[in-house]
């Protein structure tokens, strides 16, 4: 206790110390008599200032420069080459004023640095000034997302009639592929039908989805629309397909969509980028748990003619899985059972909801 004590006292003689210090200094300098030791420090600071403006900026550009590959992929996609225009025009732009405003600041910072009778100059207020800085970023950011807007309403815009239809289904950790089969119509699937066999939670009791079949990548055909339909299984993940130009979260209990249409096959892009094991991919782009480096799925694009002929060979899940089948089909031989019992709108939703 005396010993916190004595600590306290310490510490209160120490601040009382701090005041009487500052308040010399304080009276010094009303008083005029204050002349305060820059130093050499000062000099150093300043210099400093453009060491780091040369070595920084250096060194942004040489990683700019060796990451530029792997950062703009070959587009493959006709929206691709839209978005590449938007992105490189607003960071062209962006870019010009970065480096002026960077460079002023470090020069003004050496040029301007501490010297003995030097005064600043008194510079409260400029109409011109202000208004040049207001209207002329506003302009321009006006301009920008306007012309993003117009396109971007365009890429998230319905998808064409007669699209390709792809189901993409996003957990942790890897993703699920669904296409509509011969209907063209995906069934109706539904949470607590899945288990590990009945991934996607496929309700067959929907003739839908009789003919929907499960595929372990993704296959388009080259030069047609493809309407990506995603969903997600438990967190927030992330279609991102970076030769496409596509980015789209997957969000649990909200559905969303995008559509684009591949230009190049998978072989003419291997031939472009000369690497025989070349492939297109779909990554997860969100960090979504301890395994979401294993959130990677192949793409493959067709020739129309190679892709009609996969869709052909597809087997439907319900064909692969005649015991899931099945069981759909006892249940509703139940229901007709029942029917004598109870009318069948009565027991459709509570039988629905015991599943
Ligand atoms: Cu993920």
């Amino acid at each position: 206790m005396t010993t916190l004590g004595i600590l306290l006292v310490l510490v209160l003689l120490l601040v009382v110390f701090g005041l009487l210090f500052r308040l010399q200094i304080m009276t010094s300098i009303f008083s005029g008599s204050s002349s305060r030791e820059i130093g050499v420090s000062n000099r150093v600071n300043a210099i400093l200032f453009i060491i780091f403006m040369i070595v920084g900026g250096a060194a942004f550009a040489w990683s700019f420069i060796d990451n530029y590959d792997k950062m703009n992929p070959p587009i493959a996609s006709v929206h691709g080459h839209a978005t590449e225009r938007m992105f490189w025009t607003t960071m062209i732009i962006l870019g010009i004023v970065f480096t002026l405003t960077q460079i002023l600041l470090f020069v003004y910072s050496y040029k301007y640095q501490h010297k003995e009778g030097r005064r600043a100059f008194f510079f409260p207020h400029n109409n011109k000034i202000e208004v040049i800085w207001t209207l002329i970023p506003a302009i321009v950011m006006a301009g920008l997302v306007f012309a993003g807007w117009k396109e971007w309403t365009r890429i998230t815009g319905p998808a064409p009639k007669g699209s390709v239809v792809v189901e993409v289904m996003g957990k942790q950790f890897n993703w699920l592929v669904r296409y509509p089969g011969r209907d063209q119509k995906l069934g109706v699937v539904n949470y607590r039908l899945i288990d590990a066999t009945n991934e996607f939670g496929f309700d067959l009791s929907d003739k839908n989805g009789i003919d929907d079949f499960v595929a372990p990548e993704i296959h388009v055909p080259k030069g047609h629309p493809v309407l990506l339909k995603i969903r997600s299984r438990d967190v927030l993940h992330a279609v991102y397909m970076p030769h496409f130009r596509v980015q789209m979260y997957a969000v649990p209990g909200m559905p969303t969509k995008f559509w684009f249409t591949p230009t190049k096959t998978t072989d003419e892009m291997r031939a472009q980028t000369g690497n025989p094991k070349f492939n297109y991919e779909l990554a997860c782009n969100q960090i979504c748990g301890r395994g979401h480096f294993a959130m990677k799925l192949n793409i493959i694009v067709d020739e129309p003619d190679d892709y009609v002929a996969w869709y052909g060979q597809q087997k439907s899940f319900s064909e692969q899985n005649p015991d899931v089948l099945a069981g759909f089909k006892q249940k509703s031989d139940n229901l007709v059972d029942n029917e004598t019992a109870a009318s069948a709108a009565a027991v459709v939703p509570t039988a629905k909801a015991s599943l």
